[in-house]
């Protein structure tokens, strides 16, 4: 997943230890290997800085076609993500390390709950950036003890691109749905690197899997592939739902039914997962609350119970309001007029991006009748000229099907 704080930290060790002066880079590797695991790492490889000719300019293509959207953190800095060595000069090796997050159940499952928010698997435990993190500091604080080196940790939110890096060092492949499959773990697996100034032998590059195999293309619900292994990040509704701040675009709103956080749905359908097994580490580990949270008990957090609601998930980070905007919409999406009560009230919420995602449920959920009237009383006392639109804008919807409310 994407993000925006800082994801690094660097680590500079004492000279050699004397114990481990006849240690050969082979030795270190594995002595690594073996630490990694104790540390609860699933899956790590070696791969070298210069490896990212291919996915650099894949890269730059991706940022001209504009399909990054709004994250301009994305673009900063394009010189340093799609060279290594332009972050850090000093970097010898690169080592990658995977987490194992499969899911116990059938992440498509909850999608057939019209009432019930899904949350992606990745944000039903704690946020993995934590947990990763720690890890990878005591991991690269073992190395340099170990081997007088100096070495930098990322998780996710440096200008660091962590697929090509980990498909270079062996730990899987980046399938056509841009994510890296394992062979052992599927599509389930969080990504971390540590830099380091030490030569160590490299792996082999993992080769590519997917064959003629085309089920992560056609099952995205709002068409994001533009061609196998390329992303439009515009109508992925993982972007839509986490990293978009504003209204979401209408032409996405039906196709997100009740998907309220991220999406699993290209990651879920990989033949690859029938190796994969569930995550065994606690902390990320999905909570029993938001599994299948209600979508009445959502639409009713205000900013204190959201907080603590979502407290140490990664939900948290986009904000109550933003969160209530994805309620709503998948309120709109869920077919069942009791919940109309929920974006009435809602319709009167002191954030505009929360009245206007009301606006539209409201606009799927009452007889066409009762939403004119309840527009012609609302446009002239709202104040916000976006929410104002809203209203205008869905007098001119098609009214919904009545077979298909409840
Ligand atoms: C930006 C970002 C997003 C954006 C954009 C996603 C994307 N695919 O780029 C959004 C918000 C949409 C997103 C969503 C998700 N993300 Co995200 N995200 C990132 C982030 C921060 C950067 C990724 C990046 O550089 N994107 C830019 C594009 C251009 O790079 P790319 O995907 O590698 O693109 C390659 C292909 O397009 C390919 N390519 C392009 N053209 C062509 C042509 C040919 C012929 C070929 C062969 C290849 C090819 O080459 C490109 C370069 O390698 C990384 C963390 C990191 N620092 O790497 C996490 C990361 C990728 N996200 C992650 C996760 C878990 C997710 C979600 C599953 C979360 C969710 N459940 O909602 C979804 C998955 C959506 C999807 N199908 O990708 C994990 C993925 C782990 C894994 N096993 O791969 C990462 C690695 C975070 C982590 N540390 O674990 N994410
Ligand atoms: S995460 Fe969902 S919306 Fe995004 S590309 Fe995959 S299937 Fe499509
Ligand atoms: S679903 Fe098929 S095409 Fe997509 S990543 Fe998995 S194997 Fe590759």
């Amino acid at each position: 997943m994407a993000g925006g704080r800082a994801g690094v930290a660097h680590l500079r060790g004492p000279r050699l230890l004397s114990a481990n002066a006849a240690l050969s880079p082979a030795d270190v590797k594995a002595a690594l290997a073996s630490e990694a695991r104790a540390l609860g790492f699933d899956s790590i490889g070696v791969t070298a800085p210069g490896v990212l000719a291919d996915a650099g300019r894949h890269f730059r293509d991706f940022l001209e076609a504009g399909a990054h959207g709004d994250m301009n953190w994305l673009a900063a800095h394009p010189e340093r993500r799609t060279d290594p060595r332009a972050l850090w000069g000093d970097v010898r090796s690169i080592i990658m390390l995977g987490v194992n997050y499969g899911p116990d159940e059938d992440p498509l499952v909850i999608l057939n709950e019209r009432t019930r928010g899904a949350i992606s698997v990745y944000a039903q435990g704690d946020d993995y950036h934590d947990l990763i993190k720690k890890r990878l500091k005591v991991l690269a604080r073992w190395l340099v003890a170990t081997s007088s080196c100096e070495v930098k940790v990322f998780v996710d939110t440096a200008a660091v691109m962590e697929k090509p890096l980990a498909q270079a060092a062996g730990v899987g492949w980046q399938g056509k749905h841009t994510n890296l499959v394992s062979r052992q773990f599927g599509s389930w697996l969080f990504l971390g690197a540590i830099f380091t100034t030490l030569e160590l032998p490299q792996d082999e590059a993992e080769p590519d899997h997917c064959g003629s195999c085309r089920a992560c293309l056609d099952i995205c619900p709002t068409a994001a592939f533009p061609a196998p292994y390329k992303l439009d990040a515009r109508r992925c509704i993982s972007y839509l739902t986490i990293e978009n701040k504003g209204p979401i675009r209408h032409e996405f709103r039906k196709a997100i039914g009740n998907r309220i956080y991220g999406c699993d749905d290209c990651l879920a359908v990989c033949p690859w997962n029938k190796f994969a097994q569930a995550g065994h580490e606690a902390k990320l580990a999905a909570r029993d609350e938001l599994r299948a949270p209600s979508l009445a008990d959502l639409a009713r957090l205000d900013n204190a119970a959201f907080r603590a609601r979502f407290t140490k998930s990664p939900v948290k980070r986009i904000g109550r309001d933003r969160f209530l905007r994805n309620v709503l919409i998948a309120i709109g999406n869920s077919n069942d007029r009791a919940l109309a009560t929920e974006a009435e009230r809602l319709a009167n919420d002191s954030s505009p991006l929360v009245r206007g995602a009301a606006v539209w449920a409201l606009s799927q959920l009452l007889e066409r009748e009762e939403f004119l009237a309840r527009a012609a009383k609302a446009i002239g006392a709202e104040v916000d000229e976006a929410v104002r639109e809203e209203w205008q804008f869905a007098t001119t919807l098609p009214e919904p099907q009545p077979e298909e409310r409840r």
